[in-house]
């Protein structure tokens, strides 16, 4: 039986996704962001050392890192489902299932620091801070930002999910970033909103919802 460490609002709803999609069993074990500093509580340190979610422990072997989880899940329980057969897209998978953390999401996470800065700053010192993160916010995060949403528009242009026509763990992967990028982000082309609905459409995502909780978005 898997058991999931779920930190609510998180990336952990990715592994209920995934489950969910597969149709296997499972035990949720659910743990609260800290309500003012909304990380992890120290519980979650008890599982693996890093303390953040998802983390999965699998017929007692213990498996963290969203990718490493999805691709563990697939290789012992998938029975090849959720992994596109050509080569072709199967490279496409692999390249997704780094690109997700190592590319884009870096950059929300800086996004998403620049703008806590700004509403952490004490009213008087709020418009030089705002004018100096807005400043380097401009030459770093935006200008990369709008790359990575010009690549995905392109490669969405092409295809009905990311590696193919299929549903592959790539957009399992990519779904938190996806849907970081659609609320975050103020022009998004519609393919990346049309693509965050086809997600949502699923009936295996909303499964996902109704047992972890919504991912509101930091
Ligand atoms: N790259 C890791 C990121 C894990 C991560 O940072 N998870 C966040 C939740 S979205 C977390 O646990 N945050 C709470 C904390 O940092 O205390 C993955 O994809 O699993």
């Amino acid at each position: 039986m898997i058991v999931v460490h779920h930190l609510n609002r998180s990336r952990s709803t990715r592994v209920l996704w995934l489950l969910e999609e597969l149709e296997l069993p499972y035990e949720l074990v659910r743990y609260d962001r800290d309500k003012h500093t909304k990380l992890a509580p120290p519980a979650l340190k008890r599982i693996h050392p890093l303390g953040k979610s998802p983390v999965i422990v699998d017929d007692g072997v213990v498996v963290a890192e969203s990718g490493a989880i999805l691709e563990h899940v697939v290789e012992v329980h998938g029975h090849g489902r959720l992994v596109p057969t050509s080569i072709e897209d199967r490279r496409r998978c692999r390249y997704y299932m780094h690109y997700a953390e190592g590319s884009l999401m870096p950059q929300l996470v800086m996004k998403y620091i620049f703008q806590q800065t700004k509403a952490a700053v004490p009213a008087l010192m709020r418009l030089p801070v705002a004018g100096l993160v807005d400043a380097i916010a401009a030459r770093t995060t935006d200008p990369n930002l709008r790359a990575h949403v010009t690549f995905l528009d392109d490669a969405l242009k092409q295809s009905t999910w990311l590696a193919g026509a299929e549903l592959s763990i790539a957009d399992i992967q990519m779904s938190y970033a996806m849907e970081a990028l659609a609320s975050r982000t103020t022009q998004v082309p519609s393919s990346i909103s049309v693509y965050v609905k086809r997600i949502h459409d699923r009936p295996a995502y909303q499964r996902a919802l109704d047992k972890g909780g919504p991912v509101t978005l930091p």
